[in-house]
């Protein structure tokens, strides 16, 4: 939120998969996040950040494309820059070991945002690299890096803010690594309790921003004064959470009956292949083996392994899962 709210509209964001905040701010609609996360690519045809870049999976990879855009602006003599938000962990990857190599040396209007967690996965920052800090890593590629409190969302704000003033008025790329701690696990796959301490998280819990940020704001009498703004919009007696679970059931509402006015062909939008391949179907058995036998797995001898395995086996032969394509691809087309 601190990068997003820093940017001007016509700047280009290009997101990691965990800046919902800064794709909101930016105008993106909770419906096309909830479209994209269903696998409906049309989610990431922003109604209004026209030329902001979709959620990035795969880690780094479009710090590359960030340098691209900001290219094209530098060609074209437009005053305007990319802000590219990705992990500590990506700062592993040869992407962005590339990006920041090419900005340095064309000296492109891009800044680069590490959200620096601690964690990538099961990964913690100590052995993610030896560099002290990841700023430094701008250093090598010949232009500033810093180091910000990534828990505090007006210090973000400012750092993106100068740092892009300073790329629109003449190209000059910057390196930001913001410092925050992962509350919560990885994905809602995960469970971070295997790999870190309790304790670790519940120390980091006072820096948490909104928190923070609430705090900040109360003390300078500006919360009071936001609610009471809030107060006057909105109807006497209605409570917050009537507003929040009016926006849900909106968002809800307006998601189901998108999706229920286009029915036909809407497959062929996501990623579901048009027929099953053995790699989907290989990687759908193992997802399922190891959540619900491998993970648990208790067994004193081979023999015993041998048969939770073809109980197993069997189990998911009773409901194949190509039988589940095929019955969309039917419905589909
Ligand atoms: C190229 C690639 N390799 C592996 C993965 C699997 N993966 C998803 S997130 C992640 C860790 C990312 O860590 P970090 O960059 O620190 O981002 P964080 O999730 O902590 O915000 C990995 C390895 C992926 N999505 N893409
Ligand atoms: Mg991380």
């Amino acid at each position: 939120m601190g990068a997003a709210s820093a940017m001007r509209e016509d700047d280009v964001l290009l997101p990691s998969f965990r800046e919902h905040g800064a794709q909101l701010w930016r105008g993106v609609t909770p419906l096309e996040l909830f479209l994209y996360w269903g696998g409906d690519e049309r989610g990431s045809d922003f109604a209004r950040p026209r030329e902001d870049f979709p959620v990035c999976v795969p880690v780094g990879s479009h710090a590359p494309h960030a340098v691209g855009v900001a290219l094209a602006f530098k060609l074209r003599n437009e005053k305007r820059t990319a802000v590219c938000i990705f992990g500590d962990g990506a700062t592993s990857k040869g992407d962005v070991a590339e990006a920041l190599n090419v900005a340095g040396v064309w000296r492109l209007p891009v800044i680069f945002v590490i959200s620096n967690n601690g964690w990538a996965i099961s990964m913690p920052r100590g052995r993610q690299s030896a560099a002290e800090t990841l700023a430094q890593k701008a250093i090598a590629a010949g232009f500033a890096g810093e180091q910000v409190d990534g828990n505090d969302v007006a210090a973000v704000h400012g750092a993106v803010a100068g740092a892009l003033a300073r790329a629109r008025d003449g190209g000059r790329p910057h390196l930001i690594e913001a410092l925050t701690y992962r509350l919560c696990d990885h994905t809602t796959a995960d469970d971070a309790s295997r790999y870190r301490d309790d304790a670790e998280v519940s120390r980091r819990w006072p820096e948490e921003p909104v928190l923070r940020l609430c705090r900040f704001l109360t003390e300078l009498g500006h919360w009071t004064k936001f609610l009471k703004l809030l107060d006057t919009a909105y109807p006497t007696n209605t409570a917050i959470e009537i507003i929040l679970d009016n926006h849900s059931a909106h968002v809800s509402r307006e998601t189901t009956s998108w999706l229920a006015a286009q029915p036909i062909g809407r497959f062929t939008f996501t990623f579901t292949p048009t027929r099953g391949s053995w790699l989907n179907l290989i990687e759908g058995f193992f997802s399922k083996l190891a959540r619900s036998v491998l993970r648990h797995i208790r067994v004193s001898s081979k023999h015993q392994l041998e048969e939770r395995l073809m109980a197993f086996i069997a189990d998911v032969n009773r409901e194949p899962v190509g039988h589940t394509w095929r019955y969309k691809i039917d419905n589909a087309t």
